[in-house]
């Protein structure tokens, strides 16, 4: 690993879609050599400019540098523009969002090439890259002495959290994460549907949720308590026999409004199942049980 004049560490990147040109703009902006590699060459024309290297393919930009960061579409991009490069003593940090398995997989073909893998799971948007305190980050595990060799050169675009030795947890960590996310938007888009006809202002509606969302999210600690310690009842201030004994009421607002309970209605079902458990006493992390398995 040669470093230029001012120490850092060189860099090939390997796909220059919207994440990929936000990455190689931060290792730009910060002094890093950087050689650029992308399927549809005209991407890479702005970069160039700023100061990038552009190689005419992956395999040229891999023997480039012994750190290559790769953010490419999905997997099957990776398998592609990987497919002829010399990967014998490289270091690959893979950044492509993928399945756990499909990480584990990755560092175990990377492995066989004879190259230090590392998996990444990005919690950040392109304009959040390179531009500090905007709470973007991401995920890596696999080989810890590869992500402590590079993690100056990883944490210059957004943070770093290592997750562990698994391949495959930093990819679980970004799923689960997004997951959480997809189920946000799905309550909130529910919400704003009910309001849709009447007259009452989306904008004026949208501090409300933001504030009462962020007000109910401490409780996944509570969640992560119930789970460690096996007892569901602990703390719980509103327990499923209430929640469920409310549920007709959302629904029949829905209804009443003219929306579509396909988003709440699944949920719904899940605690009602739960409840004829025998577990009224219970907060809501019960369901997970129902949802594993
Ligand atoms: N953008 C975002 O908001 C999210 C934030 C969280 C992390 N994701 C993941 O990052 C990966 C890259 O995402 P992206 O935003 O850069 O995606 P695109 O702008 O669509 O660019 C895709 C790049 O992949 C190249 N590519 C696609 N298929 C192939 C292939 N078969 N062989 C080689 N390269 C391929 C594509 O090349 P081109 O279309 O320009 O030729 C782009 O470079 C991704 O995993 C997100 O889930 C982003």
């Amino acid at each position: 690993m040669t470093r230029n004049a001012v120490g850092k560490t060189p860099v090939t990147l390997l796909g220059l879609g919207a994440m990929g040109t936000a990455l190689a703009r931060a290792w730009l902006a910060a002094g890093h050599p950087l050689t650029v590699w992308n399927r549809t060459p005209a991407r890479a024309a702005a970069l160039a400019a700023e100061g990038a290297r552009v190689a005419d393919t992956a395999a040229e930009a891999v023997a480039a540098n012994t750190l290559t960061v790769v953010c490419l579409l999905d997997d099957t991009s990776v398998d592609e523009a990987l497919a002829g490069a010399g990967l014998v003593g490289r270091d690959l940090v893979n950044l492509t969002t993928s399945t756990p398995a499909q990480a584990r997989a990755r560092a175990e073909w990377a492995r066989e090439r004879g190259a230090r893998y590392l998996d990444g799971g990005i919690m950040a948007v392109p304009p959040m890259i390179g531009v500090p305190d905007t709470g973007g980050y991401v995920f890596y595990s696999g080989s810890r002495e590869l992500f402590e060799r590079h993690r100056a050169t990883l944490g210059v675009p957004a943070g770093t959290t290592y997750v562990g030795a698994d391949a495959g947890h930093a990819a679980l960590h970004d799923v689960a994460l997004l997951s959480a996310m997809y189920g946000m938007f799905a309550g909130a888009a529910h919400a704003f549907a009910l309001i849709r006809e009447e007259d009452i202002d989306p904008a004026a509606l949208a501090p409300l949720l933001a504030d009462w969302l962020t007000a109910m999210a401490p409780a996944v600690h509570q969640t992560a308590g119930h789970l460690r310690s096996g007892d569901y009842t602990e703390g719980v201030v509103s327990n499923l026999a209430m929640q469920v004994a409310g549920t007709p009421t959302f629904l029949r607002t829905a209804e009443e409004q003219g929306v579509s309970p396909e988003l709440l209605g699944p949920y719904f079902e899940l605690m009602r199942r739960r409840l004829a458990e025998g577990s009224g006493e219970e907060g809501l992390t019960g369901v997970i049980d129902l949802l594993v398995g």
